[in-house]
C-alpha cells in the first residue's frame, strides 16, 4: 500500500476530503497519479484494475483519446462563454445529440455541473411546472428510503440516507418518502430483477391518500439505487409507480446519474425497464467523469408550458455560471463519439450474462449473504461483523487496493461497476480478486 513516504511530498492537511475518514486516510493515503483504459497507476507505481469506473462515471475507460483531444482543442479555441443571454454552438450541438439518444418525449435539456445540481434543477422544474400551469398547490416532493440524490438541500430532503440528512436541520418541508425495496429475506441471490416487492409501489397510493394528490408535485427515484448498494427494482415496480403518477397527475422523475449512459446495457434505465419518466436526471457518464457536467431532460409538454408570456421575459429563473460550459460540452461530445464508435451504450447487454455468471460464482465465498446484478452493475452483500458494521467491507476495500483492484463499498456491500470497455478476462480478474480477498479478511 502507498504510505506517506512514497506519496509525492505533499501536506495532506489543508484538503478536507469529501465522504472520507480524513484522519485515517491521511495516515495511510491511497493516491492515484495516472490512468489508462481499465487501470489506474498508484503513486508507488502499481497498476490497479478499475472495478468501479472511478465513482461510477468513467464509463468509456480512462484517458480516452477522443475526449482528451476534444478538451485540449476546446481549451485553446473558446475557453468560456457567458451562459446567460449568450450561447456557443457546442452547447446546442450537444443538446441535439443528447435528445436524439434519450427516450421518446424527453426532448429538452437543462445543463448543470454535477448530479447534485441536476437533482436541484429537476425538483425546481417540477415545482415551477405545476405553478405555471396554474396548479401551484402541488408543492410536495416524494422521495424514497435509501435513495441518494446528491448532497444539496433538495437532494438530501428527498434522499433517504440518515447520516446525509440528520445533521442539517429541517431540510425542505412537504417531503414524504416511499419505502425502499431491498428485501433479502425474499430476494437474496436473485439474478436481475427480483420477483418480490412490486406491491411496495402501492405505498404511493397510501401517501396520495394521506396528503391528497392535489398537493403532490413529483416522485423522484433512482431506477436502480446505486449509492446505497445496488438495489434493483422488483419486477413491475417502476411501471406501477408510473401508472399511479399518471392517475394522479404527479410527475415522475428518474435520477439516472448512475444508470444513465449504458450502465444497464441500454442507453438509459428508462429504456431497460420500458418506463419513461417526465424528467430524467443525468451527470457522471455524460462526460465520462472527465469534466464536471450534468444534464436534466424534460418532456416537451413541460418545456412548452414555460414558453408562454412575453417573449422578452426570462421563462425560468434558474441556471449556473457554467451551464453548458464549452470545455464540458466538448468533453461530452467526445464522450458520445467514443460511446458510439465502440458500441458502449449497449455493450453491457452483451457482457451481462457473463458478468452475472461470474458474480454469482461468489455465492459460496466467505461472509456472502447476497449477490445481485443487472447490466454491468453488481453487488456482493457481506454479513456485518457484530457490533462493527461497515468494518468488514472496508477491510476488503483496503486489501483490494493493496492487491491491485479498485472496488467500492457502502455499508457492508461491495458495489461493482467496471468501465463498459471491460474484457471477460478482466471480469474474471475482478471476481477472482474478490474471492481471494474475502478469504483473507476476518
Ligand atoms: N444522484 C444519484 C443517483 C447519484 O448516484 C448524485 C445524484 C449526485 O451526483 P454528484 O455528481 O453531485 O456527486 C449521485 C452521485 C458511491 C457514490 O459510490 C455515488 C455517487 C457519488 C459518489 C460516490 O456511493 N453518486
Ligand atoms: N455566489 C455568488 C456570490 C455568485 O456571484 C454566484 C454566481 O454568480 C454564485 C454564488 C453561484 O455560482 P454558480 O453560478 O457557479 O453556481
Amino acid at each position: 500500500m502507498a504510505n506517506s513516504s512514497n506519496v509525492t511530498p505533499n501536506d495532506l492537511n489543508a484538503f478536507w476530503m469529501p465522504f472520507t475518514a480524513n484522519r485515517q486516510f491521511k495516515k495511510a493515503p491511497r493516491m492515484f497519479v495516472g490512468a489508462s483504459d481499465m487501470h489506474y497507476t498508484t503513486s508507488d507505481g502499481r497498476q490497479v484494475l478499475d472495478g468501479t469506473s472511478g465513482l461510477w462515471c468513467v464509463n468509456a475507460g480512462h484517458c480516452r483519446p477522443k475526449i482528451t483531444e476534444a478538451i485540449q482543442k476546446q481549451a485553446a479555441e473558446l475557453d468560456y462563454a457567458p451562459a446567460f443571454q449568450m450561447g456557443h454552438p457546442k452547447a446546442f450541438d450537444l443538446a441535439n445529440k443528447l435528445v436524439a439518444l434519450t427516450p421518446d418525449g424527453l426532448d429538452h435539456v437543462l445543463y448543470t455541473n454535477s448530479g447534485s445540481e441536476s437533482v436541484e434543477t429537476a425538483l425546481k422544474v417540477a415545482l415551477a411546472y405545476h405553478r405555471v400551469k396554474g396548479d401551484g398547490s402541488r408543492f410536495r416532493l416524494i422521495g424514497r428510503e435509501r435513495g441518494y440524490h446528491g448532497v444539496n438541500f433538495g437532494g438530501i430532503s428527498v434522499g433517504g440516507i440518515v447520516p446525509n440528512r440528520k445533521m442539517f436541520g429541517t431540510l425542505l418541508t412537504g417531503v414524504d418518502h416511499l419505502p425502499h425495496t431491498h428485501d433479502l429475506s425474499k430476494n437474496a441471490f436473485t439474478k436481475g430483477e427480483p420477483e418480490h416487492g412490486a406491491n411496495l409501489a402501492d405505498e404511493l397510493e397510501r401517501i396520495v391518500g394521506l396528503h391528497d394528490a392535489s398537493t403532490i408535485a413529483a416522485v423522484i427515484v433512482e431506477p436502480v439505487a446505486g449509492s446505497t448498494g445496488v438495489l434493483i427494482p422488483p419486477k413491475g415496480y417502476l411501471q406501477r409507480l408510473r401508472n399511479i403518477c399518471d392517475k394522479h397527475g404527479i410527475l415522475l422523475i428518474f435520477d439516472e446519474v448512475i444508470t444513465g449512459f449504458g450502465r444497464l446495457g441500454t442507453p438509459f434505465a428508462a429504456d431497460y425497464f420500458g418506463v419513461i419518466p417526465d424528467i430524467m436526471i443525468t451527470a457522471k457518464g455524460l462526460t465520462n467523469g472527465v469534466v464536471p457536467m450534468g444534464a436534466v431532460f424534460v418532456k416537451s409538454e413541460i418545456h412548452d408550458a414555460f414558453m408562454t408570456g412575453p417573449e422578452e421575459m426570462i421563462e425560468f429563473f434558474h441556471g449556473y455560471t457554467y451551464s453548458g460550459n464549452p470545455i464540458a460540452a466538448a468533453a461530452a461530445l467526445g464522450t458520445l463519439e467514443t460511446y458510439k464508435d465502440e458500441g458502449l451504450l449497449t455493450r453491457g447487454a452483451e457482457l451481462g450474462p457473463y458478468w452475472e455468471q461470474a458474480l454469482h460464482s461468489l455465492k459460496d465465498a466467505p461472509y456472502v449473504i447476497d449477490v445481485r446484478n443487472i447490466g454491468l452493475v453488481g453487488a456482493i452483500e457481506l454479513e456485518p461483523i457484530k457490533g462493527a458494521p461497515t468494518k468488514r467491507a472496508f477491510a476488503a476495500f483496503v486489501k483490494a487496493f493493496e492487491q491491485g483492484l479498485l472496488i467500492r463499498t457502502t455499508g457492508d456491500i461491495i458495489a461493482l461497476s467496471p468501465p463498459l470497455i471491460v474484457e471477460k478476462s478482466q471480469i474474471d480478474e475482478i471476481v477472482d480478486g474478490i474471492r481471494k480477498i474475502l478469504q483473507q479478511i476476518d
